[in-house]
């Protein structure tokens, strides 16, 4: 269980393919993972996902456990039973949403004891919460509770977080005990080259069997991001994957995969979909602007989803304008088709040597860089 076979690495750059095996299936390497935050991708039933071709779902430790409580999804059956996803799941931990969404954190080395974004109800939330919560949710990927911190951020602070992720990861290992659930550790440091190397250190000297890079793509330029994978990719375990949090958008995939990453995740596709933004193969458009009023070609043409199969821009916009909610459903549909059919091809051309030209032609045809 849990084994990460490595099938293929690019000569030139860090792009590898592989195989991550999991109680509830294998999964290719290099993978998107749709965002379900409430038990749902938003406008997506399972079936759909499965259609589209959605290996493994991305789910959330802090919003499970306000709504609907992690015994209510434990009693269920567990999140694979209790939303009818039987394929991976992963859950992040909590600590990136408690710093982003609830209110009134005081963040000690004990813990954050904060305030829900729900009902204001107060709750301390801490590594050992999150193990217990990640458990009974049963995914097969829990996350380490870590301390994310937004950019920009002075030194000292970045150096205080990261000591605080690795007591916290510590902690984390010591509180799970899950044999059919794999831990991953999370590496923080912010944009600083050498607390990224020793975040490194710390996190993979305590061992897990995959790791996550937290705290990237927090406000800064992609440029440092790429920096920061630069380093990462040559200090991080060659034989586990990696797993670069909440990114993200097409060519931050590509240049990602290209620094020797394994797995993403975001809610860029569905957020996106859900306001008429749609990935095509040339970058992005909006599906309101009038220009699409009489536009009878599908949304990309080059896509071979169920939605460019069936339907054109014209109606799509047309769906939009009259506030009609399968507006949203396609467009999240075809976004999420489009990264996973993204990685699909990223990993077939490192099987087959060819991803320095992959890469190199999208960054060219694709000119949605900007976010
Ligand atoms: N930590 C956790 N989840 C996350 C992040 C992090 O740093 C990020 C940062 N991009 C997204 N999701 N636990
Ligand atoms: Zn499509």
């Amino acid at each position: 269980m849990f084994e990460f076979r490595l099938q293929a690495q690019c000569p030139v750059t860090g792009a590898r393919a592989g195989e991550f095996v999991t109680p509830h299936g294998v999964i290719k390497t290099p993978v998107f993972m749709p965002v379900g935050t409430q038990a749902t991708v938003k406008a997506m039933a399972p079936f759909e996902l499965e259609e589209i071709g959605a290996q493994i779902i991305l789910s959330n430790t802090y919003h499970l456990y306000l709504r609907p409580g992690a015994d209510i999804v434990e009693e269920a059956g567990g999140l694979h039973s209790f939303m009818d996803w039987h394929h991976p799941i992963l859950t992040d931990s909590g600590g990136f949403q408690v710093f982003s969404l609830a209110t009134l954190n005081r963040v000690t080395d004990e813990g954050v004891e904060c305030q829900s974004h729900i009902d204001g109800s107060r709750h301390m939330m801490d590594p050992e919460w999150s193990m217990e919560v990640q458990q009974k949710l049963g995914s097969d990927i829990a996350m380490c509770f870590d301390q994310c911190l937004h950019y920009p951020t002075t030194k000292e602070e970045a150096e205080t977080a990261l000591a605080r992720t690795t007591r916290w990861a510590r902690r984390s290992k010591d509180a799970h005990t899950r044999e059919d659930q794999a831990l991953f550790g999370i590496i923080q440091g912010s944009v600083y080259e050498d607390l990224r190397r020793r975040s490194a250190e710390d996190i993979t000297s305590i061992g897990f069997p995959g790791y996550g890079i937290g705290g990237l793509s927090v406000g800064e330029p992609h440029h440092i991001m790429y920096e920061m994978l630069d380093v990462l990719q040559h200090v991080m375990p060659f034989d586990k994957p990696r797993y670069l949090m909440g990114v993200g958008h097409p060519s931050n995939l590509v240049e990602g995969v290209a620094r020797g990453v394994d797995m993403f995740d975001c809610v860029l596709p569905t957020r996106n979909g859900r306001t008429g933004t749609v990935f095509v193969s040339t970058g992005r458009i909006n599906i309101k602007n009038q220009v699409y009023a009489r536009d009878f070609t599908p949304l990309d043409p080059s896509c071979d989803c169920y939605v460019c199969r069936h339907f054109t821009k014209a109606y799509i916009r047309h769906l939009y304008k009259a506030g009609e909610i399968l507006a949203a459903r396609l467009c999240s549909w075809h976004n999420l088709h489009f990264l996973i059919k993204l990685m699909e091809g990223v990993r077939e051309s490192i099987l087959n040597g060819t991803f320095p030209a992959f890469r190199k032609n999208f960054i060219e045809v694709f000119h949605g860089e900007g976010d």
